[in-house]
């Protein structure tokens, strides 16, 4: 039997892009696999949950769409804290049009999301134009994008031969696709980062169709890489407290799954 390549492992491939690597390492030093959903509506809030969780977390993923008070400043901040604390930001954008359009949407308007985000992430229903036009903005600026393969949400139509195509779609430009939303690993090469989202202490799910999953479940035996957990750590009495056990269980999970 093949023995499965540690984060740090795969940060090493010849093949990996740069922003990959990155991510691994950030994983393997701080011993987390953990991505937080930083879903509040104050800048004030967000920024302050980037200040006290940053030591526990690899990413930090926004949807800055939903702040009441975005301005440039709060970006420039969170990239601050993003340096001081170590861990990659990711705007959980969801990027679904043709090229030209993703390409205004990402570089410009109100948010200038590829100034200060290093990730970002895209439906793979418009066909490769809409990785070409993000490639366009986002490549020169070193960063890369996950793919939506599968969704957590009851009833989502991105399943079977969907996930497949998203698939090779990623393949065709590992240049700027670094991975994938998805439930499970989906791609055998090691060099593609696998990060999913509906993950709490306990499997469940919400009124509105969001499913969830334990970190051992994903981790251990769905073989995903990054656990992302919005409201298990946000409407938990103590965010850091809690925030700390996702991290603690993923790599517990992780380890248990490496076998080491
Ligand atoms: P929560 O852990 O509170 O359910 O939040 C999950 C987060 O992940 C939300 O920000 C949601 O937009 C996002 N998400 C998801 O839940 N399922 C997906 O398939 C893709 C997502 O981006």
């Amino acid at each position: 039997v093949e023995q499965e390549l540690s984060y740090a492992d795969r940060a090493k491939l010849p093949n990996v892009h740069p922003l990959a690597t990155k991510l691994l390492n950030i994983m393997e030093a701080k011993q987390s696999n953990l991505c937080v959903s930083a879903d509040v509506t104050s800048s004030e809030e967000l920024l302050q949950l980037a200040d006290s969780l940053g030591p526990n977390i690899c990413m930090l993923k926004t949807h800055v769409d939903i702040l009441k008070d975005y301005t440039a400043t709060f970006s420039q901040k969170l990239q601050s804290l993003a340096e001081k604390h170590n861990f990659l930001i990711f705007e959980d954008r969801k990027f679904a049009d043709i090229g030209n359009t993703v390409k205004h949407q990402y570089e410009g308007g109100l948010y200038q999301i590829s100034s200060w985000s290093h990730i970002v992430n895209a439906h793979a229903v418009p066909g490769p134009g809409v990785v070409k036009g993000l490639s366009a903005v986002g490549k020169p600026l070193g960063r890369g994008c996950l793919l939506i393969a599968q969704m957590s949400s009851q009833g989502s139509l991105a399943t079977g031969e969907y996930t497949k195509a998203v698939l090779n779609m990623a393949e065709e430009q590992p240049d700027f696709v670094i991975g994938f939303i998805c439930g499970s690993k989906i791609s055998k090469k090691p060099e593609f980062i696998h990060m999913t989202p509906g993950v709490q202490m306990q499997a469940g799910g919400d009124a509105l169709g969001q499913q969830y999953a334990t970190p051992e479940e994903v981790l251990c035996n769905k073989g995903s890489d990054v656990i992302i957990v919005g409201r298990g750590i946000l409407e938990a009495p103590d965010r850091l407290k809690a925030a700390e056990s996702y991290r603690k269980s993923g790599w517990e999970a992780y380890t248990k799954r490496l076998g080491r």
